[in-house]
């Protein structure tokens, strides 16, 4: 035992008299525990060690195949009130949903060691830093939270005598997919889970905590948890400015936080710096202003996709001290392999589920969503802030989504409400879309639809009340989208590190540096401000992509306002009122 804390103590025996594993196993989070752990997953399967000179500390694990991705329809949040969980999540009366889970529970670690994982988000010391004690009977979690938490006796320093911990309870179980829940009872601070043992509904830290836990603390303790990305762009004076991101998955929030200067830039001396690649914490600072810090330690990155090209900052992230998921194996070498990492996948390789696979198999090798858990530390480009406990001050603060025609490439809010309204409204659209066809518009406001604790329209509320708080130091609110089609369904916008151009225009506005247009939706720049030196595209191409579709954004105000039905009186009025805003500056 390392700590004497009464409150966690009595609560890992009631765990402890629930689950009743053999033994239980404190994670001090030396690296000769983790080594014996390692050796430990070696010897069962449940990892392998792959090969020490090209991907050193690399390992391999498989999930069972029905378990590889978060399950949003067994994800409740256990209220005691239903409308505080609101439309858009699962709700469990609390009381019910432990009665339940207690049969379910009861014993599954037989046979097991429970392993007791202490760990904070956020750097131990911090002021922003939260602990975390996550119960679990799986060595792939205990490693997992290693790489993506700070882990072991720094948290239990950090929480002392205090109450103020997530006391967080997973077991595989039996992996039985008719018994499996995520159940979040933000009321208590706790979280259950049970029957997975895949990364997003097990590593308690990250959407359970960070996010959904997380969100509902800062409702009332006064700061803010969101699914955002956080960068720096540095400017050849070395100033750094900060902005935070959020966008729905695939969306290509990994590669805006690593994303690598254009070369008209880098020449200049511009540097692009990531602090976080998915979850941001933000309250306000001494000075008044809004600060971010990433709550993480490392990234749990989609594999597919990701190479030299896409992402190099990523790649080379994954190439020590990693753990890959369903990613498809090659025997001969003792790597990895997924697709679009090369064009060239090696002979005789093993598919995600370990079977034999070839280009002619007809399935892909690796796992849609297979991922790789890597330390933030190993990224070409990590901030020097990253481990900074007071976190980075935010300029600006964006939103995106994929959209065909409906959004302009960047426009700005016109102030912190409407900004608010702009991230409520936020969607995007189903990517299957052929040619020129416009997909389904599925609304996830400020990406936060499956991570939000409590009732979204107390969520926006918050935003109001937060800008309300910091005034004019507030962060300007932009929105992007990389992704407008033209009429034969291509993307107009290169993207990717391109995307730096947009960040120059939006951080030159924050500046009061650049001009702009006032349209219905927000202010827009002037086409010629956008940098395309070195690109080929013309100004006619960015006025095209700016261009703003009066009876496209009729319909979006439609359909803003049958979202904003489902949440009756919880609606901000002063949501309704930019509704009705944009409708009278429509018409
Ligand atoms: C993630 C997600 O895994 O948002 O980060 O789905
Ligand atoms: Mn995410």
């Amino acid at each position: 035992m390392m700590t004497n804390n009464q409150n966690l103590l009595k609560w890992i025996e009631d765990m402890k008299a629930l689950v009743k594993p053999d033994q239980v196993v404190w994670i001090d989070g030396s690296e000769e525990q983790l080594e014996g752990l390692r050796k430990e997953a070696m010897a069962t399967g449940e990892m392998i060690k792959l090969n020490e000179e090209k991907l050193p500390g690399c390992y391999l694990h498989r999930s069972d195949k029905n378990d590889v991705a978060r399950v949003e329809d067994r994800t409740f949040i256990c209220s005691k009130k239903e409308e505080d969980a609101g439309p858009t999540n699962n709700w469990m009366d609390p009381q019910k949903a432990y009665e339940m889970l207690t049969p379910i529970f009861d014993g599954a670690m037989k046979g097991r060691t429970m392993y007791v994982i202490p760990y904070t988000m956020g750097p131990a010391g911090s002021p922003f830093a939260k602990v975390g004690i996550e119960l679990t009977d799986s060595i792939y979690v205990v490693l997992s939270m290693n790489i993506m938490t700070r882990m072991g006796k720094k948290a239990l320093e950090h929480l002392g005598d205090s109450n103020d911990f997530v006391r967080g309870l997973h077991s595989k179980a039996q992996l039985d997919e008719t018994k499996k829940y995520i159940c979040h009872f933000p009321e208590d601070n706790t979280i259950w889970s049970v029957n997975s043992g895949y990364g997003g509904n097990v590593l308690l830290g990250k959407k359970c905590f960070a996010l959904r836990i997380a969100s509902y603390q800062g409702k009332k303790e006064g700061w803010m948890a969101e699914h955002m990305l956080i960068l720096g762009l540095e400017n050849p004076q070395g100033e750094v400015k900060y902005v935070a991101a959020a966008f729905p998955s695939a969306c290509g929030k990994t590669n805006l936080a690593m994303l690598i200067p254009p070369q008209i830039y880098k020449e200049k001396g511009y540097k692009v710096w990531c602090v976080g690649d998915d979850i941001a914490w933000i309250r306000p600072g001494p000075d008044g202003r809004l600060w971010a810090m990433n709550p993480e330690n490392g990234f749990f990155g989609v594999a597919p996709g990701t190479n030299a090209k896409s992402n190099f900052n990523a790649l080379e992230s994954t190439k020590k001290n990693t753990i890959f998921t369903n990613v498809a194996y090659d025997p001969k070498n003792n790597t990895v392999w997924w697709e679009g990492l090369d064009k060239n996948p090696p002979e005789g390789l093993l598919d995600w589920q370990g079977e034999p696979w070839s280009p002619e198999s007809g399935k892909k090798a690796a796992h849609p969503n297979s991922r790789f858990t890597a330390p933030a530390i190993n990224c070409p480009c990590i901030s020097p802030e990253f481990e900074s406990p007071n976190g980075v001050p935010l300029s600006a603060i964006i939103f995106g989504g994929r959209r065909a025609k409906t959004a302009p490439l960047v426009y700005q809010s016109f102030d912190w409400a409407h900004g608010v309204f702009v991230g409520s409204a936020m969607a995007s659209e189903t990517t299957a879309a052929a040619a020129g066809a416009v997909g389904v518009v599925r609304r996830d406001p400020m990406a936060m639809l499956p991570f939000c604790g409590y009732n979204m329209g107390d969520y926006w509320q918050h935003w109001l009340d937060m800008g309300e708080k910091v005034g004019d130091k507030a962060p300007k609110i932009f929105n992007v989208n990389w992704f407008r089609l033209d009429d034969e369904g291509h993307f107009i916008w290169p993207g990717f590190g391109d995307n730096m151009r947009v960040l120059m225009w939006i951080l030159d506005r924050c500046d009061g540096k650049a001009d702009a247009v006032e349209t219905p939706i927000g202010y827009e720049p002037k086409p010629e401000d956008i940098n395309i030196e070195g690109l080929d595209i013309t100004v006619d191409t960015v006025r095209d992509l700016l261009s703003v579709d009066v009876d496209l954004w009729k319909q979006e105000a439609k359909g803003i306002e049958e979202f904003y039905a489902k949440f009756g009186d919880k609606l901000p009025a002063a949501l309704r009122a930019q509704l009705e805003g944009l409708k009278a500056r429509l018409a």
